[in-house]
């Protein structure tokens, strides 16, 4: 399978200078072009980010070094990195534009190879450091999100809940009787129940705002933004039934014949406030000790 081509950005005010260094690179690298220092910045905070940019210095208007710092004061576009390419050729230039947190600095007129490989180093580095990340916010079993990348997402939503005035919920969901599954059935049956189950929820939370990640051992949680109490119930009804109609045996549990998992739900709004982001997760908790009390296999707000 031939593998995705990186993006690179190329931002100058001389349609001429965008052309070589487009024609040095199309072969290797999707390319992107921005004519000013503020049509750069619009499109590396949108859909699709470079994984480079190449940044003139000399713009009408917003400058690169400008630019650059404000790509460096932006959280959403910190990452990506830069190397400036430019006809300044003084030291102080260049140390202006690494002290901006430039990744390198090339002077024009340019040698074609070492833009090349310049550009492929930082690149392959940028790859790497996606893929460092992407793996820390993961849970390595199950390959969903992992408590980390739940938390983040937790602060973020609490804040745009807060400012947006709308609800916010949040289940906690524990396997029922799961220390009993792995007594009988051993720790490898464990883990492939933990991935089953794992999947048969994330495919039931389908709006992308939704996250549904690993908390702990056996416990998963969901975040619903938008979400109300009656919201909250259905989903929490239909994550019950999608592990239930799973019908993983499980011959030690007194609740089923089949693996089945409680939860505990708690909601943020108008109706219902709470004070912070640990509150939320403490009723949802102090829920889902209240359905395990019932019964098991069961839903509690
Ligand atoms: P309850 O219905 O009250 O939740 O009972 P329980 O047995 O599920 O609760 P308990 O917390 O006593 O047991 C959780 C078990 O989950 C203990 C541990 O053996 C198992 N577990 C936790 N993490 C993993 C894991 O990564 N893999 C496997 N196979 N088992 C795990
Ligand atoms: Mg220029
Ligand atoms: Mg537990
Ligand atoms: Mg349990």
């Amino acid at each position: 399978m031939p593998e995705k081509k990186a993006t690179v950005m190329i931002v100058d005010d001389q349609p001429t200078n965008i052309h070589a260094l487009a024609s040095l690179l199309k072969v290797d690298y999707r390319i992107l072009t921005a004519t000013s220092g503020e049509r750069a910045l619009v499109m590396a905070r949108g859909e699709s980010p470079p994984d480079l940019i190449l940044l003139d210095i000399v713009m009408p208007g917003m400058d690169g070094y400008d630019t650059c710092r404000r790509l460096k004061d932006d959280e959403a576009t910190r990452s990506i990195p830069v190397i400036f390419v430019t006809a300044l050729d003084d030291v102080e230039d260049e140390e202006k534009g690494l002290n901006l947190g430039a990744a390198d600095y090339i002077s024009k007129p340019f040698s074609p190879a070492i833009v090349r490989a310049r550009v492929r180093n930082q690149v392959t580095l940028k790859l790497k450091t996606d893929m460092l990340e992407k793996i820390s916010l993961q849970d390595g079993l199950t390959e969903i999100p992992n408590r980390r990348k739940f938390d983040q997402k937790l602060a973020e939503e609490w804040g745009r809940a807060r400012r947006d005035g709308q609800p916010l919920s949040l289940l906690m969901i524990d396997i029922d009787q799961f220390k009993p599954y792995n007594d009988h059935y051993g720790h490898g049956a464990g883990d492939e129940c933990l991935k089953r189950v794992a999947q048969a929820m994330a495919q039931t939370l389908s709006r992308t705002s939704d996250l549904l990640a690993r908390y702990g051992g056996e416990e998963f949680v969901a975040l619903l933004p938008g979400t109300d109490e009656t919201g909250c119930r259905h989903l929490a009804e239909s994550l019950l039934e999608a592990v239930r109609s799973l019908q993983l045996p499980h011959g030690l549990s007194d609740v089923a014949p089949h693996v089945t998992v409680s939860i505990g739900g708690a909601t943020h709004s108008a109706r219902t406030p709470k004070t912070n982001p640990e509150t939320l997760k403490k009723s949802a908790d102090d829920a889902l000790y209240l359905a395990k009390q019932a019964g098991r296999n069961r839903y509690h707000h």
